[in-house]
């Protein structure tokens, strides 16, 4: 779901030949791989050329700064409509598009995570969660996912919506679905085979993979802007195109945002909102009661971020979690039957997560 899914692709590569084994053992053969590779540059080649024709052609039309070959995906895949997308695409605020490159076989750097189980993590977790307890409560019995891990993610995704991040997520997203623009793979392919074992149909596979993934998503943020009734490039977020406090990419904003506190809106960026949401997304994915197995746990997870270090790390924390949790359930019952419970728990909590669907946006 997010920009990390780029590791899934790992599983997925094809078995590479070794150009240097197949060379020694058959002279015919390597020449005719030979001729299959210079036929698929050449084809390439064509491509980029007959693109950079249209986009430097005299026909007067609107200027897409290098965003045709997705203005037009948008277009003729997506269902948008053309004056919306050609306007985005023309607009000043939109950087013109320049060459992506991209890793065919990407690896997680070593554990990114590691320091994210300090001390001063878990205390602002608690924190959060001392605010919020009521929808951690109502999310958790309602999706059956524990506050725990709920709030794990939250921590871990934006330190609790410490940082929500303030990319203009339609370019970010842009970018990485424009990898299979005509001359793009090419000029990856160019770049990577100096120093890598690499066919120039893997990259065009990865490019490929990287708008068949993105393209939905960039196409969501249209219509999630349109919801929220915002200029599709004020939607901020992250580099990697996620928003709010759970670090949703639009596609998934509008397909497991709930709206948690009740007021009839979802908004992301509002902690019962996010609670919610973050319980949905794994009720859906997989989290299926209270107590599931280890497995199970870290199948749900694998969902939300598809990297094993991001996996271990939530259900460390959540681990860490537990006990101030509990304490903190105990206070609250010391409120309740002190009759102070009015005093923590607003009005407006009366019917949270009434609504599974979303029924409209708010702008921020
Ligand atoms: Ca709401």
């Amino acid at each position: 779901m997010k920009v990390r899914v780029f590791f899934l692709l790992i599983a997925a590569a094809a078995v590479i030949t070794h150009p240097g084994l197949v060379r020694a053992n058959s002279p015919k053969h390597d020449a005719k791989q030979e001729d299959g590779m210079t036929d698929a540059i050449a084809k390439e080649r064509k491509r980029a050329a007959a693109n950079w024709r249209s986009a430097t052609s005299n026909e007067p039309k609107t200027n897409l700064q290098g965003w045709e070959h997705l203005a037009h995906r948008l277009i003729h895949k997506e269902g948008l409509d053309p004056q919306i997308v050609e306007s985005v695409f023309s607009d000043k605020r939109m950087p013109e598009r320049e060459s992506l490159f991209f890793s065919v076989q990407p690896r997680e750097p070593h554990n990114p995570y590691r320091r994210r189980l300090r001390r001063s993590e878990i205390n602002n977790a608690v924190s959060f969660y001392r605010k919020n307890w009521f929808y951690f409560r109502q999310a958790s019995l309602q999706y059956q996912v524990p506050e725990s891990v709920i709030l794990a993610i939250l921590q871990i995704e934006t330190r609790c919506g410490s940082y929500v991040g303030n990319s203009r997520v339609l370019y970010r997203l842009a970018r990485l679905a424009s990898a299979a623009t005509p001359g793009n793979p090419l000029e990856n392919f160019e770049k990577k085979r100096r120093d890598e074992q690499i066919t120039l149909q893997q990259v065009v596979d990865r490019a490929q993979w990287l708008e068949d993934t993105f393209l939905p998503h960039l196409a969501a943020t249209f219509r999630l802007a349109e919801h929220k009734q915002q200029h599709p490039l004020e939607l901020r977020g992250s580099t990697a195109g996620a928003l709010g406090l759970p670090q949703f990419l639009p596609g998934n904003y509008l397909t497991f945002g709930v709206d948690g506190n009740g007021d009839a809106i979802v908004d992301l960026f509002t902690p019962g909102d996010a609670i919610y949401s973050v319980g949905n997304f794994l009720r859906a994915h997989g989290w299926s009661a209270m107590q599931i197995s280890n497995d199970e746990q870290r199948e749900a997870i694998w969902h939300y971020n598809r990297s094993e270090p991001y996996i271990t790390t939530v259900l460390k924390m959540a681990q860490q979690l537990n006990a101030p949790i509990q304490k903190i359930h105990a206070e609250i019952k010391e409120e309740i039957l002190s009759e102070r419970v009015r005093e923590i728990t607003p009005a407006s909590f009366s019917i949270p997560g009434r609504a599974a669907t979303v029924p409209r946006f708010i702008r921020h």
